[in-house]
């Protein structure tokens, strides 16, 4: 069975998690982390390399010793140093550590004192008050508990989109390598491009039906058959994702692609639209009276129904399709469009890579520029760098500068606002960059009143440039912290600060929604990496996507711009 990068970060971060419930050397439990890191960030297989005798010491943070845990891994499914721990630690323990407010310690403290093992454990304890009454936890703590596990554990557990990307794309590549096959697509909500998926939706086209469907549950990561028709069969993958695959004729392709693509309720406007001219519309094509007048593509079907082509992005009935009939529907920005990446890591603060490593990716992606944007000091886990420190950072990209030809180093940094709304560094220094991004990483738990005057002070400072991911959240760890969206662009626009839209898969924030508001608003948005390490930089696909998803075209996105037109943009008023 074959072993994803997913796979191997996982183990290597549980590793990780449980050595540190165990208070092994932080630097072992580091050493795991990043491992966990670089392997997700790979952007081709681990296990395929091994395949390939590639040398996985060559990567950065791999020596002998993790190259042999991650073949092994390969190998057998397992680690056998995992399943070692796990002896001493029970396995589900490191869950715990999701909860904001909770570490190893306290993980480890609440298995010692109350036997807790797993979420759903703790989720009884602080029920029954048994939580406050540990020395070092209090009432507060218990109610935060409470409070966390009342979000995290909301529905049917949804899957990033970058890691249904992972398993979707050699499921493409297999069933495309029947003989038979014509078309291959996915459909649902991963057509649309949505943050996460709840289960893959494919569609195949091909002679022989039931051969087709045949062939989809050999296919050798399947857990198990749920369901297996003629036309239509769902398996659950190893890695828990469910797909669902139709087989479908030339003739009904473009309504089944329509139909399975949804939205649900796009899908239910149509279908109302349809009924108003006496047509019927199916996942097998138009009807009038008994007769199928089109179905073979997407476009005849929007066509008949008087509408323009509408992306896939924008098919959540959010007036995609009142605007596809006054003809007004957005040239959506496409990877294409962008010309630099506006915020980076380098190992001055957590990156992983150098300022040259990093700069030589950016142009070998064709960028024109690259802001470099370590951490300033108040992020002391990321080592952030103080003044004197980014002053050294300046004076390095100043000299790199004038050896590269086409190609701009942006000097920058991502400064933390601090919780009265100032900024971490001081404007001597921040004066001395091209731009400034800033951003919150400690207390996340204002009120929304105090959490949008704190942004909006930091604005007032006319340093500030770009508030990178505006609402702190990480996708199933960390739920936004509370801000007036609205108020923040509006204070923003009068200031000539900007949004970011951060495309890294686990944030995507600013949201689909958000970009809508700031659009709307007339508030220009930068979409940015983040990047910690060189393939990072190709996060930005995700960024773009969520942009999409988000109605925004070329021009609504700052970095689609030479650096000259972006300079002007970033001059404050
Ligand atoms: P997901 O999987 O939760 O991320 O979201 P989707 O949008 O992929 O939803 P899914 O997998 O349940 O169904 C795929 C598409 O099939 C959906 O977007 C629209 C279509 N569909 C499913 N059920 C219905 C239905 O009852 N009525 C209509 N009109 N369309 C449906
Ligand atoms: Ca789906
Ligand atoms: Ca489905
Ligand atoms: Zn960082």
């Amino acid at each position: 069975m074959p072993i994803h990068n997913t796979d191997i970060a996982d183990i290597f971060n549980k590793l990780a998690n449980l050595l540190e419930i165990k208070e092994a050397n932080q630097f072992r439990v580091r050493a795991y982390r990043n491992a966990a890191s670089t392997i997700s960030s790979l952007s081709k297989s681990a296990a395929d390399m091994i395949e390939d005798s590639e040398d996985l010491t060559q990567l950065p943070g791999i020596g002998e010793d993790l190259a042999g845990k991650i073949e092994e891994i390969v190998k057998t499914g397992s680690l056998a140093q995992l399943t070692e721990i796990e002896k001493d630690v029970p396995a589900n323990l490191d869950e715990l550590m999701d909860i904001p407010g909770l570490g190893a310690k306290r993980a480890r403290k609440l298995y010692e004192e109350l036997g807790i093992t797993s979420l759903d454990e703790l989720k009884k304890a602080a029920e029954s008050g048994k939580i406050s009454e540990i020395e070092g936890f209090g009432q507060k703590t218990e109610e935060n508990i409470l409070e966390e596990l009342k979000h995290g554990g909301e529905g049917e557990k949804r899957i990033q989109i970058s890691v249904a990307e992972e398993y979707v794309i050699p499921l493409i590549d297999y069933l495309q390598d029947m003989d038979g096959v014509n078309q291959v697509e996915v459909a649902g909500s991963y057509r649309r491009r949505k943050e996460t998926v709840g289960d893959l939706d494919i569609l195949v086209t091909g002679d022989t039906h039931n051969r087709i469907i045949e062939y989809f549950i050999e296919y050798d990561e399947v857990d198990e058959v749920a369901s297996k028709g003629e036309t239509r069969s769902s398996i659950v993958l190893n890695s828990g994702i469910q797909v669902d695959l139709r087989a479908v004729s030339q003739g009904s392709y473009g309504a089944a692609l329509l139909y399975f693509t949804g939205s649900k309720s796009h899908n239910v406007k149509l279908r109302n639209m349809a009924i108003d001219r006496d047509l019927k519309i199916n996942e097998y094509g138009v009807f009038k009276d008994k007769e199928r007048i089109v179905g073979k593509t997407e476009k005849e079907i929007y066509e008949i129904l008087d509408l323009s082509y509408i992306d896939p992005e924008l098919r959540e009935n959010r007036d995609e399709v009142e605007a596809s009939q006054k003809g007004e529907l957005p040239d959506l920005v496409t990877l294409e469009d962008i010309r630099g990446d506006l915020q980076c890591h380098t190992k001055a603060s957590d990156g992983h890579a150098s300022l040259r490593e990093m700069v030589e990716a950016a142009k070998e992606k064709g960028y024109e520029y690259l802001a470099i944007t370590d951490h300033s000091p108040l992020v002391a886990v990321a080592n952030g760098l103080d003044a004197d420190g980014l002053a050294e950072q300046i004076d390095k990209i100043d000299e790199l500068n004038s050896k590269i030809n086409d190609f701009l180093i942006l000097k920058s940094i991502e400064v933390d606002i601090l919780e009265d709304g100032s900024l971490d560094l001081g404007d001597d220094i921040l004066e001395r960059l091209d731009l400034t991004i800033c951003s919150i990483h400690s207390k996340f738990n204002l009120t929304e009143e105090k959490q949008t005057e704190r942004i909006i002070k930091a604005m007032d400072n006319p340093n500030f440039n770009i508030l990178a991911h505006p609402t702190g959240r990480r996708i199933g760890k960390r739920r936004p912290y509370e801000v007036n969206m609205e108020r923040l662009m509006e204070a923003a626009l009068e200031r000539g600060c900007f949004l970011e839209v951060n495309a890294h898969p686990e944030r995507l924030d600013l949201n689909d929604v958000y970009c809508k508001l700031a659009k709307e608003i007339g508030l220009k948005i930068p979409i940015s990496t983040d990047a910690h390490r060189k393939d990072e930089l190709e996060n930005i696909k995700f960024g773009v996507w969520q942009a999409r998803r988000g109605w925004l075209e070329k021009d609504d996105v700052l970095n689609t711009r030479n650096w000259g037109d972006l300079k002007n943009l970033l001059k404050r008023s």
